[in-house]
């Protein structure tokens, strides 16, 4: 009885596993290590970071991020000029055939406006990502304190 019970729970689990890497897996696109950087409540504008691996044989165009935790998400790339740190909003993003690229403090990053909920440490976030030939992948990014003060994140937009 007891043996039988563990077992149903361990082919649960297995389900769960097998329906999880198959989006995961959509397209030979893979997401790792996406977090989310903790701010203060009165900050409504947050940063996000992720590694997007591509492993097909042809270039992705990521066009669209969009979470129902997030009014709206844009890409960004920070950069500094002349000693002057600034952000710049990019349309899309390429992803070239069999590389990783790295969303990381100081470079690409998701920039996500107007959180519906307090995002203090440990929460979860689900993120879905639209590709330029319609296809999607979701993920869940974790939010993280930092301690990354090395890098300040400017909020200051400049076009
Ligand atoms: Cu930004």
């Amino acid at each position: 009885m007891q043996m039988k019970s563990i077992n149903s729970i361990i082919t649960c689990f297995f389900f769960i596993f097998l329906l999880t890497n198959s989006v995961l897996s959509a397209e030979n696109i893979h997401v790792q290590n996406a977090w989310i950087r903790e701010a203060p409540p009165a900050i409504k504008v947050m940063a996000g970071y992720l590694d997007i691996e591509n492993s097909s044989d042809r270039a992705l165009t990521l066009v669209s991020a969009e979470s129902p935790e997030f009014e709206r998400i844009e890409f960004h790339i920070s950069q500094t000029k002349n000693g002057v740190a600034s952000m710049q909003q990019q349309e899309h993003i390429i992803i070239a055939p069999d590389s990783t690229l790295s969303f990381e403090p100081g470079a690409y990053h998701l920039m996500l406006f107007n959180p519906s909920v307090p995002m203090r440490e440990g929460k979860r976030i689900s993120i879905k990502l639209t590709f330029e030939d319609g296809k999607t992948l979701s993920f869940d990014a974790i939010v993280r304190r930092s301690n990354l003060t090395a890098i300040p994140h400017q909020h200051d937009h400049r076009h």
